[in-house]
């Protein structure tokens, strides 16, 4: 059965990778799955065809024979269940592994999200420059703590698993601040990730879209 993702046409990166749709080709390669793009314009993403796949009207989303994916995590995490080579065999290893998945959505990434709305799209608003430094806080509170967690390990709970992959994508947004290198435990391990081989298919398959459309 075909995999179809579907990812920006012109991403606004112009290929450094922070798209979503990264994450998913990442998936897809360290598990081993060929898969397709679809690429879409922003205006298409708007229109009905898309927003059947995708509520909110964005990228990636994920097709599979009759099943129609949407959210990031989600479709990482149907990948990781459908093919092996993301979560462990261990049940409890596995759950951790999932615990990791969430922990990078739901606690790493809303700050790291904050950031680029504060830079890019709260700017030039009177409050920004008091704004800022409350955000950046917010995210060295949490890097703190995930680095305590990690300390010298070279993933976050035994062998490189779905839990790793997510974090290290939320993790990858943050390089351009500095703030990720002032945890060098932290820097090294997105390097690690950045390092897989998976990763670097990924990236430049992503880099390649970005050049044809003359952004990257
Ligand atoms: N929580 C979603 C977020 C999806 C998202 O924000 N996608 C961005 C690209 S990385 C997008 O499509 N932005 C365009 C828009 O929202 O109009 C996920 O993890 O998939």
């Amino acid at each position: 059965m075909t995999i179809v993702i579907t990812a920006f046409e012109r991403s606004p990166d112009g290929g450094k990778g922070l798209a979503r749709d990264t994450r998913v080709r990442w998936a897809l390669e360290e598990v081993g799955q060929p898969y397709e793009v679809r690429l879409v314009s922003f205006r298409a993403m708007k229109e009905p065809a898309h927003l059947a796949l995708h509520p909110f009207g964005q990228i990636p989303t994920y097709e599979e024979g009759g099943l129609a994916l949407f959210e990031s995590g989600s479709i990482v995490f149907h990948i990781a269940e459908r093919y092996a080579g993301l979560l462990p065999a261990d049940s409890a290893a596995r759950a951790r592994a999932i615990t990791w998945m969430f922990a990078a959505l739901s606690t790493i990434e809303p700050p790291i999200l904050d950031l680029t709305i504060a830079k890019l799209g709260e700017g030039d608003k009177p409050w920004a420059n008091e704004r800022l430094p409350l955000v950046e806080e917010r995210i060295r509170d949490r890097l703190k703590q995930l680095s305590a967690r990690l300390g010298d390990a070279e993933w976050l709970d035994g062998a490189f698993s779905a839990g790793d992959l997510m974090m290290v994508s939320v993790l990858l947004r943050l390089r351009r601040s500095g703030i990720l290198d002032e945890y060098p435990n932290l820097a090294a391990y997105v390097a690690r990730g950045e390092a897989r081989p998976a990763y670097k298919r990924a990236f430049d398959a992503q880099l390649a879209v970005a050049r044809a459309a003359g952004t990257g």
